[in-house]
């Protein structure tokens, strides 16, 4: 067997290349790597004297060669093999090979230069060539992978799994520079907001009072924007106020987080209960039931229309709006007849909005809205455990809704519904307490979300000793060495997402 290893974390290299050897195998391996394993008193080729070419370009070109990539695409049958016989080529058997560190790279906060450096190029193709090859070439992109090629011969779902853990690692990798150069762009600097912004309001519909019943307020159109409240109609119930709005607009915001059919409950521009299920009605049920006390007096927003079943599982709790895409003829008859202060909206388009105002004593905050999604982050297991699939999908759902809690915010969620949630807490660890106290035994086997970093390892120890499995947060503070050893001690699998929603 012919093995190239090409490697920029060389974690167990040098004891794999010298087991290859060792069982007569031949190794071919780039600069860095070959110097590792010859220092280290192993035989191996060097890439260039395979290919007859040295690398280039200070090593942008060291791999991309037709002796070497033909090696790796053949497939094993006669032609193809005859075609490498006649240009003198051999078949590579094994690819083992590991990309330049981009993410732990850019974390340091390089210049671009330096960044595009560490974008690696004959890696990823090194990786895809070998993993479409799969049922002729073994791929390695794991270290923790090499122990069981020395065990002996892989079957074929076995080298199978291994490629598309292959493609798993190109594809998290090019994310990972997508959401680098995009973020670039999008200006961390003012250049992109306006010079001075000209507020034309116009007052649309006047409100019995604002937060409180001594403070005036009126809703108050900015000049040609739109918007989901502001464009709302409301087809049933008692005049909308001032909280009405701002709570309904919160929830209409997070509940456009899923693609399923979900439904959220808030309380003071707080989510207090979101579920996702096959329909409306089992979602609200869901929702409702993650916490059957704070849901009283509830703004609920759901994301698909309104029917009978859903309208009249709502009769037993008391609820001041209702937000839906749509609402049946027979729903809004029974809700205007059974529920009738009932607010009952359907929401207005989005519109174009980019900026969000906050109010300053004599002027605003302007900023640019929090609009980055779970699909553009990219995720980095940073534990020794993966989380399964279920993990993954309730680690997504937590951390929705998680970006749309005042911070400091702590989420906990199993099998797509909240089962605690610590929202607006002054430190991390008591919002972590409160929604562990919420969940209560409801916590095993949940997911944490928290919108911003942990300072300390308190949170996930805390997490771990009520039962939660897998944690997604931001990383980048100071002690995440400890974090992340505390959840390889404690079992637990953890995300670091690279991006912080602080909301307040
Ligand atoms: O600069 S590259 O994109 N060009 C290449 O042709 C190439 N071939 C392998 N980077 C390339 N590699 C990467 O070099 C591997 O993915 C690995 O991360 C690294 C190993 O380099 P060395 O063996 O010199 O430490």
């Amino acid at each position: 067997m012919r093995a190239l290893i090409s490697v920029s974390d060389k974690t167990g290299v040098v004891e794999f290349a010298r087991a290859l050897t060792e069982g007569g195998h031949e190794v071919l391996s780039t600069g860095g790597t070959l110097a590792a394993l010859l220092e280290a008193g192993v035989q191996a080729t060097a890439v260039s004297d395979v290919t007859g070419f040295p690398e280039i370009l200070d090593g942008r070109v060291k791999t991309l060669h037709p002796a070497i990539h033909g090696g790796i695409l053949a497939r094993r049958d006669e032609g193809h093999l005859g075609e490498l016989r006649a240009h003198g080529i051999a078949a590579i058997d094994l690819v083992c090979v590991n990309l330049y560190p981009f993410r732990e790279t850019v974390a340091r906060g390089v210049d671009l230069a330096e960044a595009l450096e560490n974008i690696d190029i004959g890696g990823p193709a090194m990786l895809r060539a070998a993993a479409k090859n799969f049922p002729g070439v073994i791929v390695l992109v794991d270290p923790s992978d090499y122990a069981r090629v020395l065990e002996g011969e892989l079957s074929i779902d076995e080298r199978r799994a291994l490629a598309a853990k292959a493609f798993a690692h190109t594809s998290s990798y090019d994310a990972a520079i997508t959401a680098y150069l995009g973020a670039d762009s999008a200006a961390h600097g003012t250049e992109e907001l306006p010079g001075e912004i000209d507020l034309q309001l116009s007052r649309t519909t006047e409100l019995r009072y604002g937060e409180n019943p001594h403070q005036a307020a009126a809703v108050y159109r900015l000049k040609g924007q739109r918007g989901p409240l502001l464009d709302a109609r409301v087809l049933a119930g008692k005049a909308m106020s001032f909280n009405n709005y701002a709570d309904a607009d919160a929830a209409w915001a997070l509940v456009q987080e899923f693609q399923e059919t979900a439904c959220v409950a808030v309380k003071h521009a707080n989510p207090c209960g979101v579920a996702l299920a096959q329909d409306v009605r089992t979602a609200w049920e869901r929702a409702r039931d993650a916490d059957s006390l704070s849901v009283f007096g509830g703004i609920v927003a759901v994301n698909r229309p309104i029917d009978l079943a859903a309208a009249q599982a709502m009769r037993g709790t008391f609820l001041e709006v209702l937000v839906a895409p749509e609402v049946s003829e027979e729903a809004l008859e029974w809700l205007r007849a059974k529920k009738p202060d009932l607010r009952v909206l359907l929401a207005g388009e989005r519109g174009a909005t980019t900026l969000e105002y906050r109010p300053l004593v004599g002027g605003f905050l302007v900023q640019a809205r929090d609009q980055r999604t779970w699909d553009e982050l990219c995720p980095e297991v940073v534990t020794k455990r993966e989380p399964t699939l279920e993990e993954w999908h309730d680690l997504a759902f937590a951390w929705r809704v998680a970006k749309h809690a005042r911070s400091n915010s702590v989420v906990l969620a199993k099998g797509g519904v909240t089962v605690g949630l610590g929202t607006g807490a002054v430190s991390r660890i008591w919002a972590a307490e409160r929604a562990l106290l919420n969940a209560g035994a409801a916590a095993a086997g949940s997911a944490l979300a928290s919108e911003a970093f942990f300072p300390f390892d308190d949170v996930v120890r805390a997490a771990a000793a009520a039962g939660v499995t897998s944690v997604v947060q931001p990383g980048g503070a100071k002690r995440d060495p400890e974090v992340i050893a505390a959840c390889d001690e404690l079992g637990l699998t953890m995300i670091f997402t690279g991006s912080r929603h602080f909301r307040h």
